[in-house]
């Protein structure tokens, strides 16, 4: 059953022994995060995240979810954090058993064939009923309507972190942004930060490469003709079960409502804005409306940000609420992020997972990625190949330059489908074997993160591609290729026979 809100989704978090209360008083200020920080990576000292076969593909057991219910300077207040912060939860919160299971469900919505004849039709009708409970429902009101405030509302009456020393103030981490398209009419949601500047307005960081600046720069093309700023609407909180849609590299055209449906297996209900053109969830928290105004930008941040450093200062748009509704004593959702192993590092892992299909579709030849946490996502992307033509590895990586979000990737690493990506071991052996680098090493030049801070300039620099692909004669290697050291299955079979009795004398027993 999906989760219809924050507080079955606590509820069930409860049960399943994956939350803590906590009733110590707390600051917003710093201590809340230095307290999530260690939580998030107690167990992270005991597993290696890289190597170690198969258990690499999981990341480490990151601590509970956090509640904290007495925060200092926000009396009656409550603050989760730290909510998706284990693979187990992320496995929770989609409701599967495995987050390969979901890249299955896309995978057989991407199978259907046009139907041959009547059966086929008929055989469809399940999946076409299924696909229509997808869709967002609105509805005339819901709980994120129980507290109107068209004035007397402060930004400042949320427990809203200030996560490291040098951040530039306090900010709102886990906003689901909303906006619509002025062309499309199409909707966006967009996970992106939002520094609180006083009780009415806040910096709007949505990177120059996102949909919500794409609207934005939308209605700057309109803007002599009719607006004068995008309607923005920020929930704190979305339904569960969707909770990964606003943070996924999703086509520009495809609404996350929709996705939010696909993830839950039922229509996420909106209700309309009270001062916005715009439609939220019905059971969120708290929802911030309010507008973009189309000549006005300010500096935004310093902000520790999940690479691990500072993202320094720049100019973003300013964010004016204009009304702020709220459930009855709403809880404020939330997360930080610094040094990986964090939160996020949970959601990216699921993003990768079920968007490997989808990847697939542009690129066939795909076998399996690997974004390791330390790289944070889009500094390293390890992907095996079945490769059957020459130059086929550089192919890939301009296919992977030119996938969406994937632009960003600094560094991609091609090996044959023989090896486990996700055995980072295994891929240090054959890649460093592997490659002759004057040869195997591709650079080019393109976008790269707003985030990078190393790049000779703010959002463009240069990427490398590995080749670590067997080279082929066809591609100009005459050499003959050794093969990899494999014992015979004749041997193996012997010592197996023989291992209870050479593990006693081992100690291994
Ligand atoms: C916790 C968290 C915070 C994020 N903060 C930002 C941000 O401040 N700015 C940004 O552009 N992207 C941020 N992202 C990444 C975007 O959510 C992601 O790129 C998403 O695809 C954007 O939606 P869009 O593709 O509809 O633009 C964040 C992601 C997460 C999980
Ligand atoms: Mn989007």
């Amino acid at each position: 059953m999906p989760f219809d809100d924050l507080r079955q989704w606590i509820a069930a978090l409860d049960r399943a022994g994956e939350l803590k209360r906590i009733r110590t008083e707390v600051d917003p200020i710093l201590e809340i995060a230095e307290i999530t920080d260690r939580v998030s990576k107690m167990h992270a000292s005991k597993e290696k995240l890289a190597g170690g076969g198969a258990r690499a593909t999981q990341p480490n057991p990151g601590g509970p979810a956090l509640l904290f219910e007495n925060i200092k300077g926000h009396p009656g207040s409550q603050l989760l954090i730290n909510q998706f912060g284990s693979e187990s939860r992320m496995k929770l919160a989609l409701g599967v058993n495995s987050l390969d299971e979901i890249a299955d469900r896309i995978r057989m919505f991407m199978d259907v064939k046009s139907p041959q004849g009547f059966l086929d039709k008929i055989k469809m009708l399940p999946m076409l009923a299924e696909m229509g409970k997808f869709f967002p429902r609105t509805v005339a009101t819901g709980p994120c309507k129980e507290v109107i405030k068209r004035d007397n509302f402060s930004l400042l009456d949320f427990p809203v972190l200030q996560c490291w020393p040098k951040d530039a103030g306090r900010f709102i981490t886990l906003p689901c942004v909303i906006t619509r398209d002025p062309k499309s009419g199409k909707r966006n949601v967009g996970m992106y930060r939002m520094q609180v500047y006083d009780e009415r307005t806040a910096g709007m960081h949505w990177q120059r490469q996102k949909v919500g600046a794409e609207h934005y720069r939308e209605s700057l093309r309109r803007a002599a003709a009719t607006t004068t700023h995008v309607g923005t609407a920020a929930s704190a909180v979305p339904p569960k079960r969707s909770e990964a849609a606003p943070s996924t590299p999703a086509p520009p055209d495809i609404e996350e409502y929709l996705i939010a449906g696909f993830l839950r297996g039922a229509s996420v209900e909106l209700v309309k804005c009270e001062t916005v053109d715009l439609e939220v969830p019905a059971t969120s928290e708290i929802i911030l409306e309010g507008y973009v105004n189309l000549d006005e930008l300010r500096t935004e941040g310093p902000f520790g940000d999940h690479t691990g450093f500072y993202s320094l200062e720049d100019l973003y748009p300013v964010f004016h609420v204009t009304c702020v509704t709220h459930r009855k004593d709403p809880i404020y959702a939330t997360t930080i992020v610094g040094k990986p192993p964090q939160e996020d590092a949970y959601m990216g892992k699921a993003v990768e997972r079920i968007f490997l299909p989808l990847m697939k579709l542009t690129i066939p030849e795909l076998v399996d990625i690997n974004l390791p946490i330390e790289a944070i996502f889009h500094n390293l992307m390890i992907v095996s190949i079945r490769k059957s033509y020459p130059g086929q590895a550089r192919k890939v990586m301009n296919a992977i330059w030119s996938l969406g979000q994937a632009m960003f990737t600094k560094c991609v690493i091609v090996v044959d489908e023989d090896v486990n990506v996700q055995d980072l071991a295994e891929v240090t052996l054959k890649v460093s074997n592997n490659i002759d680098p004057e040869r195997d090493i591709q650079f080019t030049l393109g976008p790269v993160d707003s985030l990078d801070h190393a790049s000779r300039l703010p959002n463009y620099g240069s990427k490398m591609g590995i080749d670590a692909t067997r080279k082929w004669s066809t591609e100009g290697f005459a050499r003959p290729w050794p093969d990899e050291i494999l014992m015979d299955t004749k041997t193996k079979a012997l010592v197996d026979s023989k291992w209870k009795a050479l593990a006693k004398e081992l100690g291994l027993d």
